[in-house]
């Protein structure tokens, strides 16, 4: 960073919370210790087929016995908040009665060590490892799977919620619904749209009803939920356009946004999937429930779609489309002013509520040369997207918190071990952390003094 840099912390609110996220089934590995059960990314990634080079997170990058090198490692970083998930089949191993006490303790021993180390715990309840018998018992298109989820969070809540001051429900509904019931490409890799449709219902319902068990037993926590958004623009003017983008955000931003924020599922959405289902899981009082106020939104950005009508005109069928602009390692375009627009965007239409930027980060094919990973294009992703946060709270919005995603390389679902998110280098053969020149950059962001 230079003198003339106008990117600074200063530019963000004084108590702006800064910090870097992971989640349990990406980087724990110890999947068969202390009693933890198996979840549906075990059985999912255990199948051939399902993972790119047939990965797993059996190992991942052994957290669970790595967790006080890794807490050292984010302090030396001068990283404030870390932003981790609690794994539901570590703390009831079969998705539903006792607490597995081994289990939890993982937790107590991690959030201990975060608080010894000065750094903000915040837990998200749920991060995609459902638990495997709540899926055989249908798993999220059942009603049941959210009543569950909210006694789990209620526990977890009664246990780390005395240090814990801030939970998240869920991460990203939108994936666990349409990516893990609907296109199959996450566990449990069913492909059913009214399954998905279902399960997106049942993933809010447990939310809302996970809001009122954690606030019963930590009532002096902050609780909010995470969601995925995109801007959603049209490729271009021509016919139909229009209406691919009100469908695409429809489904992608408004179905969480809407219940969440305003009680009710947004009615052309409704109409538009009217042919898959007539949503008659949605019972009376649930939208009461769904919208439970919060004292924060997650906000997880890592792109913009831009969308036209696709190959079968007058169908549902979309395009999404390219602007030729660089991309990550995903694919995905690198857009920091979409930022700018989903951050404004949400504050415009849903009102003051403050927005927590929980995960943007970026995959980049990185390279360990003697002991330095030169991501100087991480960098400049962070930089940039950095940037238009500090745009948004200029331009008004409540934006409380930023936290990169990830602290270090991981388990990409269902690109296995191939993609790499962390601002540290993990290698996946002996585990040993490298800090990147982007581990460099934000530490240096953070503190103000070189790493
Ligand atoms: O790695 C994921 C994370 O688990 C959820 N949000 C997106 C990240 C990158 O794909």
């Amino acid at each position: 960073m230079t003198g003339q840099d106008p990117l600074s912390r200063n530019a963000f609110p004084a108590d702006f919370t800064w910090g870097v996220a992971t989640s349990s089934y990406q980087i724990e590995g110890g999947t068969k210790e202390d009693g933890r059960g198996p979840s549906i990314w075990d059985t999912f990634s255990g199948t051939p087929g399902r993972v790119v080079d047939g990965d797993t997170g059996e190992v991942a990058v052994e957290h669970f016995h790595r967790y006080e090198e890794d807490v050292a490692l984010m302090a030396d970083l001068g990283v404030e908040a870390y932003r981790f998930s609690v794994a539901w089949p570590r703390v009831q191993p079969t998705g539903s009665g006792p607490v597995n006490v081994a289990g939890l303790d993982f937790y107590d021993r991690l959030v201990d060590a975060l608080l010894a180390r000065g750094i903000t715990p915040w837990a998200t309840l749920y991060h995609w490892d459902l638990p495997q018998p709540l899926e055989d018992a249908g798993g999220w298109p059942v009603r049941a799977t959210a009543e569950r989820f909210a006694e789990y969070a209620g526990h977890v809540a009664q246990e780390l919620g005395d240090r814990v001051g801030h939970f998240i429900t869920l991460n990203e509904p939108w994936c666990s619904a349409f990516l893990g019931y609907g296109s199959g490409r996450h566990a449990p890799g069913r492909s059913d749209p009214a399954e998905a449709l279902a399960a997106s219902h049942h993933l809010l319902l447990g939310h809302g009803l996970a809001v009122e068990t954690i606030r019963a037993a930590a009532p002096t926590a902050q609780v909010g939920i995470t969601l995925n958004l995109y801007p959603v623009d049209g490729a271009h003017d021509g016919h139909g356009v229009a209406d691919a983008v009100r469908r695409v955000d429809g489904l992608a931003n408004r179905w969480f946004l809407d219940p969440v924020l305003r009680g009710a599922y947004p009615k052309d959405v409704v109409e538009d999937v009217r042919h898959l289902s007539d949503l008659s899981f949605v019972h009376d009082g649930d939208l009461d429930v769904v919208s439970a106020p919060l004292d924060f939104l997650g906000v997880n950005y890592y792109t913009r779609h831009v969308v036209a009508p696709g190959a079968f005109p007058g169908t549902v069928d979309v395009d999404f489309q390219g602007r030729g602009m660089p991309t990550t390692a995903m694919g995905w375009e690198v857009d920091p002013d979409g930022l700018f627009d989903i951050l404004t965007r949400v504050t415009r239409d849903y009102g003051d509520l403050p927005l927590v930027m929980t995960e943007n980060g970026a995959a980049f094919d990185d390279v360990l040369v003697d002991g330095r990973v030169h991501d100087e294009q991480r960098v400049e992703f962070l930089r940039g997207h950095l940037d238009a946060g500090r745009r948004a709270v200029e331009a008004g919005v409540p934006l409380a918190g930023y936290f990169a995603w990830s602290l270090m390389d991981n388990f990409e679902w269902a690109e296995g071990y191939a993609k790499r998110f962390g601002l540290v280098h993990v290698d996946f053969r002996t585990q040993e952390r490298t800090v990147k020149d982007s581990g460099r950059w934000y530490s240096e962001f953070l503190t103000g003094t070189p790493y």
